[in-house]
């Protein structure tokens, strides 16, 4: 055998941890990077990296951030309580000694505020491809339900020992992925799920399951079911103005639990644009493929076959150009899913409003 032959052998034999710990060597320092809005999938992948690079490369410095907002409450309630240490991303430098790691995104998805930073590493499991020029290490493993699993991986292949906390953040960066409606989960998300549940802080868990929620949360519930209309087997639910982005896939998630339906679409107004949330329950629906479509030419769309999100720049908040953009989007939907635009109706009567008790 050759040494050319064997060093290939030993090459395919390497865990995916070591090639990446590898390629992390000659950094001086890390800073991991995430979509905007970080959901907890994105933050606990930051937080299980840092733990394994600590681990093998101790004292390196490594950075985790934030770009955007961290919107839902159980989201905040993760951050402030593991806690997650987040550096706003505007706000790092990057020199020659850095490496970017990218996790639960890939660079120009139309997910990022900026796409400044190039990372060298890509760790994520959407199906959405990026632009991979010039990445050094990457793991893209779409038929994973959290980059979160692959992140446990890597933990598990070099012997790391986590705290509960990484363990509980991890654990609830998979189930916020994999564990609700509908579910797009493999044995590997449910092999990391068992591994982390012992090892969790399950009051800590509890406490960011179920986390206080603002006014402004029921204000655009009941928004969305006062202005929610369905077409056949679809709802479509104008959201209005919201004060935080992450309530759209909420509601989303919410219609499409609707026993009539297996389609639901929940649009909100968030800063100067529109953001919409899809949810299918049946298999092969390809939403992130049909939300592409319905959004092509006026914003970005990405996502799975049942759970897809999209944004659209406003030209200016009028009510009008607001009306126009809800409307283009509510026909093209429709008019891929082979539906009448004329059938719809409410989802709801008024609901009568009784006196002040
Ligand atoms: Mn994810």
């Amino acid at each position: 055998m050759t040494a050319e032959t064997d060093s290939g052998a030993t090459l395919a034999r390497q865990y995916r941890s070591e090639r990446l710990l590898k390629t992390l060597a000659p950094f001086s320092k890390v800073v991991v990077v995430s979509h905007v809005n970080p959901d907890p999938d994105a933050l606990a992948s930051m937080l299980g990296l840092r733990a394994l690079i600590q681990h093998a490369q101790p004292g390196k410095p490594v950075i985790m951030t934030v770009d955007g907002m961290i919107a839902r409450a159980e989201n905040r309630t993760m951050a402030e309580s593991v806690p997650i240490p987040l550096v706003r991303v505007s706000e790092v430098t990057i020199d020659a000694g850095t490496a970017v790691i990218m996790v639960d995104t890939q660079p120009h998805t139309g997910r990022r505020a900026s796409e400044a930073a190039m990372p060298q590493v890509v760790i994520d499991h959407h199906e959405t491809g990026g632009v991979l020029t010039g990445v050094l290490f990457r793991d893209l493993r779409p038929n994973l339900g959290a980059t979160s699993t692959m992140v446990t991986g890597y933990l598990l292949e070099q012997n790391v020992t986590i705290s509960p906390r990484i363990a509980t953040a991890l654990l609830y960066g998979i189930e916020s992925e994999v564990a609700g409606y509908p579910r797009e989960a493999g044995p590997l998300d449910d092999g990391a799920l068992v591994w982390l549940y012992p090892r969790a802080d399950k009051d800590l868990l509890a406490k960011i399951r179920n986390p206080k929620l603002p006014q402004s949360h029921f204000a655009t519930f009941q928004h969305a079911l006062a202005n929610a209309f369905l077409y056949r087997d679809v709802v479509v639910s104008w959201c209005g103005e919201v004060t935080q982005p992450d309530i759209i896939a909420e509601l989303a998630d919410f219609f499409v639990r609707f026993d009539q339906v297996n389609w639901a679409i929940a649009i909100g107004h968030f800063e100067s644009m529109l953001k919409m949330s899809v949810r299918v329950s049946l298999l092969g629906g390809h939403s992130g493929e049909v939300l592409r479509e319905v959004v092509e030419g006026l914003g970005t769309a990405g996502g799975h076959d049942k759970r897809a999100g999209g944004a659209i720049l406003l030209p200016d908040a009028r009510p009008e150009t607001i009306d126009t953009m809800l409307k283009t989007i509510r026909h093209r939907l429709l008019t891929r899913l082979g539906i009448d635009e004329q059938q719809g109706r409410r989802l709801l009567e008024a609901s009568p409003v009784i006196q002040a008790p």
